[in-house]
Protein backbone atom coordinates (compact mmCIF):
# COMPACT_ATOMS: atom_id res chain seq x y z
CA UNK A 1 0.00 0.00 0.00
CA UNK A 2 1.59 3.40 -1.16
CA UNK A 3 1.48 5.57 1.80
CA UNK A 4 0.14 9.78 1.81
CA UNK A 5 2.86 12.08 2.01
CA UNK A 6 3.70 14.08 5.06
CA UNK A 7 2.95 17.98 4.95
CA UNK A 8 6.83 18.55 4.23
CA UNK A 9 6.78 15.92 1.75
CA UNK A 10 3.71 17.49 -0.16
CA UNK A 11 5.21 20.72 0.00
CA UNK A 12 8.09 19.56 -1.51
CA UNK A 13 6.66 17.75 -3.93
CA UNK A 14 3.95 21.31 -4.94
CA UNK A 15 7.20 23.52 -5.55
CA UNK A 16 8.40 20.44 -8.35
CA UNK A 17 5.21 21.88 -9.83
CA UNK A 18 3.53 24.47 -12.09
CA UNK A 19 0.30 26.34 -10.50
CA UNK A 20 -0.99 23.19 -8.11
CA UNK A 21 -2.22 24.26 -4.93
CA UNK A 22 -3.37 21.96 -1.58
CA UNK A 23 -7.30 21.57 -1.71
CA UNK A 24 -8.96 22.93 1.02
CA UNK A 25 -10.55 20.78 3.57
CA UNK A 26 -9.19 17.47 1.95
CA UNK A 27 -6.07 15.96 1.22
CA UNK A 28 -5.25 16.63 -2.42
CA UNK A 29 -4.09 18.88 -5.00
CA UNK A 30 -5.75 20.43 -7.77
CA UNK A 31 -4.68 22.89 -10.53
CA UNK A 32 -7.08 24.51 -13.01
CA UNK A 33 -5.53 23.81 -16.84
CA UNK A 34 -6.89 26.69 -19.52
CA UNK A 35 -5.93 26.00 -23.34
CA UNK A 36 -6.76 28.04 -26.58
CA UNK A 37 -9.86 26.22 -27.01
CA UNK A 38 -12.17 23.14 -26.65
CA UNK A 39 -10.28 21.23 -29.43
CA UNK A 40 -6.80 22.09 -27.07
CA UNK A 41 -8.40 20.94 -23.85
CA UNK A 42 -9.82 17.97 -25.19
CA UNK A 43 -6.36 16.92 -26.79
CA UNK A 44 -4.80 17.38 -23.07
CA UNK A 45 -7.49 15.80 -21.75
CA UNK A 46 -7.04 12.22 -24.37
CA UNK A 47 -3.30 12.48 -23.58
CA UNK A 48 -3.44 12.81 -19.95
CA UNK A 49 -6.22 9.66 -20.15
CA UNK A 50 -3.04 7.59 -21.94
CA UNK A 51 -0.73 8.36 -18.86
CA UNK A 52 -3.32 7.68 -16.21
CA UNK A 53 -4.57 4.58 -17.56
CA UNK A 54 -1.24 3.35 -17.77
CA UNK A 55 -0.12 3.70 -14.54
CA UNK A 56 -3.51 2.85 -13.01
CA UNK A 57 -3.89 6.07 -11.62
CA UNK A 58 -6.59 8.49 -11.96
CA UNK A 59 -7.69 11.92 -11.84
CA UNK A 60 -10.33 13.88 -10.99
CA UNK A 61 -11.57 16.13 -13.38
CA UNK A 62 -14.00 18.43 -15.11
CA UNK A 63 -14.00 20.35 -18.44
CA UNK A 64 -15.85 23.40 -19.50
CA UNK A 65 -14.94 24.29 -23.05
CA UNK A 66 -11.26 24.91 -22.86
CA UNK A 67 -10.52 24.72 -18.97
CA UNK A 68 -9.85 21.56 -17.23
CA UNK A 69 -10.61 21.78 -13.75
CA UNK A 70 -8.11 18.59 -11.96
CA UNK A 71 -7.85 17.45 -8.76
CA UNK A 72 -5.49 14.66 -7.64
CA UNK A 73 -6.03 12.42 -5.05
CA UNK A 74 -4.83 8.68 -3.88
CA UNK A 75 -8.34 6.85 -2.92
CA UNK A 76 -6.78 3.61 -2.09
CA UNK A 77 -4.28 5.87 0.61
CA UNK A 78 -7.08 8.87 1.65
CA UNK A 79 -4.70 11.37 0.32
CA UNK A 80 -1.76 12.77 -2.03
CA UNK A 81 0.97 10.31 -2.61
CA UNK A 82 3.83 10.03 -5.12
CA UNK A 83 1.72 9.13 -7.38
CA UNK A 84 -0.67 12.32 -7.67
CA UNK A 85 2.84 13.94 -7.95
CA UNK A 86 4.41 12.34 -10.95
CA UNK A 87 0.60 12.32 -12.54
CA UNK A 88 0.66 16.54 -12.10
CA UNK A 89 4.34 16.19 -13.57
CA UNK A 90 2.96 14.60 -16.40
CA UNK A 91 0.02 16.68 -17.03
CA UNK A 92 2.07 20.07 -16.34
CA UNK A 93 4.56 18.24 -19.64
CA UNK A 94 1.63 17.68 -21.75
CA UNK A 95 0.34 20.85 -21.02
CA UNK A 96 3.50 22.25 -22.31
N1 LIG B 1 -6.61 6.43 -9.06
C1 LIG B 1 -6.50 7.23 -8.01
N2 LIG B 1 -6.46 8.55 -8.17
N3 LIG B 1 -6.40 6.71 -6.78
C2 LIG B 1 -6.42 5.40 -6.54
O1 LIG B 1 -6.32 4.98 -5.39
C3 LIG B 1 -6.54 4.53 -7.66
C4 LIG B 1 -6.67 5.11 -8.94
N4 LIG B 1 -6.53 3.24 -7.52
N5 LIG B 1 -6.85 4.32 -10.02
C5 LIG B 1 -6.47 2.33 -8.62
C6 LIG B 1 -7.09 2.91 -9.88
C7 LIG B 1 -7.11 1.03 -8.16
O2 LIG B 1 -8.49 1.22 -7.87
C8 LIG B 1 -6.93 -0.10 -9.15
C9 LIG B 1 -7.66 -1.34 -8.69
O3 LIG B 1 -5.57 -0.35 -9.26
Amino acid sequence: MIERLSADQRRAGLAKLKGWSEVSGRDAIAKTFTFKDFNEAFGFMTRAALVAEKSDHHPEWRNVYRTVEVVLSTHDAGGVTARDIALAEAMDKIAG
